[in-house]
């Protein structure tokens, strides 16, 4: 549906660009250079709305294969990698890795995980201390507000940099060895 949507939007596209041109060589013979340089601008804004459609489009069907909960849809891992692949497979999908940023998202997380990555007992969040020892901070780099450590957790020192959350357990996390291969979630937040 979204797809013959975006098709029907680049056909009119098509239509306007060919009236415009044709308006512009009648309409002004003398001035080529600017009918031109609008047209120009016109394709640019175009190709701008097309990419922001098929941004759009990509989400939905994120969303749609996974879940969609408050402004974000999160979608799980078919395979287990470590922390950097892990990250990477995300931002290649447009996303990245989950963070839950209150006890609501965390809950909301977690039961998204229960039932999509059976058999796993924790996931990669996209949190971790891999810059400055102790200091954990999102993807971003930037110091994280909510945290949901476990007891005793983080106390894997300069060994373990990177975040996982238990899937039973409350959805407690706990620092792990960034090698590891675990399962994981991307989150996509919705404009
Ligand atoms: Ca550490």
């Amino acid at each position: 549906m979204a797809g013959a949507k975006l098709l029907c939007f680049v056909c009119l596209c098509v239509v306007i660009l060919s009236l415009t041109t044709a308006q512009s060589s009648r309409s002004k013979p003398s001035k080529t250079g600017k009918g031109k340089e609008d047209l120009k601008n016109e394709i640019d804004k175009l190709w701008r709305e097309v990419n922001a459609l098929k941004e759009m489009q990509a989400l939905q069907t994120v969303c749609l294969k996974g879940t969609k909960v408050h402004k974000k849809c999160y979608l799980a891992s078919k395979s287990q990698k470590n922390y950097h692949a892990a990250n990477e497979d995300c931002i290649a999908q447009g996303g990245t890795l989950s963070i839950p940023q209150s006890a609501d998202e965390g809950n909301s997380l977690r039961s998204y995980a229960k039932k999509s990555l059976s058999g796993a007992k924790d996931f990669w969040i996209g949190v971790n201390d891999m810059t400055t020892e102790g200091k954990f901070v999102d993807l971003n780099g930037s110091p994280i507000t909510y945290v949901n450590w476990d007891r005793n957790e983080p106390r894997g020192g300069t060994r373990e940099n990177c975040a996982a959350a238990s899937i039973g357990g409350q959805g407690k996390w706990s620092d792990e060895v960034c090698r590891n291969e675990k399962r994981y979630i991307c989150q996509f937040l919705i404009p």
